[in-house]
């Protein structure tokens, strides 16, 4: 067994009260990860506790265990006094032995759980980002399609028995973050895990009508308006998800993100980038590329992250400027790649 598995394999093991994380503005991929270890931990007598300082998307409620996240915050009577107050947490986590974040590049995108995740001692990350900036004290970070195969490659290793439960988990995971395996981060051993997932009982029907089938008629309407209002620019794809917009059509800015990999396929594109309004002067703007546009290259110029096809940032200020200079950037990413020889 891989050292470091057998290190994380005993940490389990000695561990009785266990708190998982996921990053802020969470995704299948965290959420899969997370509650795919959720049911493994608490199979094996584990006490388990389950944080994620946003919303948790109702398309994701399929999942086994998902009522169980932030179940241990009691929520203030007060929410705006609260964050006033910059956020008294509720929970004691002294009595935790052992805090695991999932899918979460550096600590910061833990949100308000940031400083406690810091400044415990026994800490371990898990997941598949390339920038990751390894803040845990046990770092288990694999540069694969999603966080579910990290977690499942890591299970498998130490020997553990994988419910079906666990494998819809991390089946669902996998499929979100790779966009139906349709990503150019997949592997061959994407593929074998996700076989080797089906053959431990992830139900897939459950899975592809969840994630990649079912929508609703407010989420149509979503796809008709974006459709209509992408912007086109030498090969950049964008569209700005204002909160106006969101409220107009009855959607969350979850729904943008999902349906922008539907909708912006045109030959063209070469970056697609999504502009959402977080209000207070702030836009959270994703990116994706085809084939050897490196958007990580672009994102991390704006102190952001992610991978060669994959990456966010967060814009502030006068947005107007800002985004002006990340499409010379992006500019400059596509002319390298397209005058490489
Ligand atoms: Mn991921």
């Amino acid at each position: 067994m891989d050292k470091l598995v057998s290190e994380i394999k005993s940490k389990f093991e000695q561990a009785s009260r266990v708190a998982l994380f996921t990053h802020v503005s969470c995704d299948c991929d965290g959420i899969g990860s997370m509650l795919g270890l959720y049911s493994f931990l608490t199979e094996n007598g584990k006490n388990v506790s389950l944080f994620c300082d946003s919303d948790i998307p109702a398309r994701l409620s399929f999942l086994n265990g998902i009522e169980n996240i932030n179940k241990d915050e009691n929520p203030s009577q007060n929410s705006s006094l609260k964050e006033e107050l910059k956020i008294e947490l509720d929970v004691n986590f002294d009595n935790f032995d052992l805090l695991v974040s999932l899918d979460t590049s550096t600590a910061s995108r833990l949100g308000k759980y940031q400083e406690i995740f810091e400044n415990f001692e026994n800490t371990i990350n898990i997941d598949h980002h390339i920038s990751n900036s390894n803040y845990a004290k046990i770092n288990y970070v694999k540069p694969y399609s999603s966080c579910g195969e990290v977690v499942y490659e890591l299970l498998k290793e130490a020997g553990c028995k994988i419910e079906p439960n666990v494998a819809t988990c991390l089946f669902a995971a996998i499929s979100s973050d790779t966009n139906c395996f349709t990503n150019a981060n997949i592997s061959s051993r994407t593929h074998f895990c996700a076989g080797e997932l089906l053959d431990l009982g992830a139900d897939h029907n459950l899975v592809n009508l969840s994630l990649h089938k079912n929508k609703s008629k407010n989420q149509l309407r979503l796809i008709a308006y974006m459709a209509k209002n992408l912007k086109f620019y030498k090969g950049i794809t964008y569209f700005y998800s204002s909160l106006k917009m969101l409220k107009k059509l009855g959607v969350k800015s979850n729904d943008v993100s999902t349906f922008m990999h539907i909708i912006c396929n045109t030959a063209e594109s070469k970056i697609n980038i999504v502009i959402k309004e977080r209000g207070n002067g702030e836009y959270r703007l994703s990116l994706r590329s085809v084939g050897d546009y490196d958007v990580n290259r672009v994102t991390k110029i704006f102190g952001g992250g992610g991978h060669k096809n994959a990456g966010g940032c967060v814009l502030k200020g006068n947005f107007k400027k800002e985004f002006k200079k990340l499409v010379s950037e992006c500019l400059a990413e596509i002319k390298r790649v397209d005058l490489k020889p």
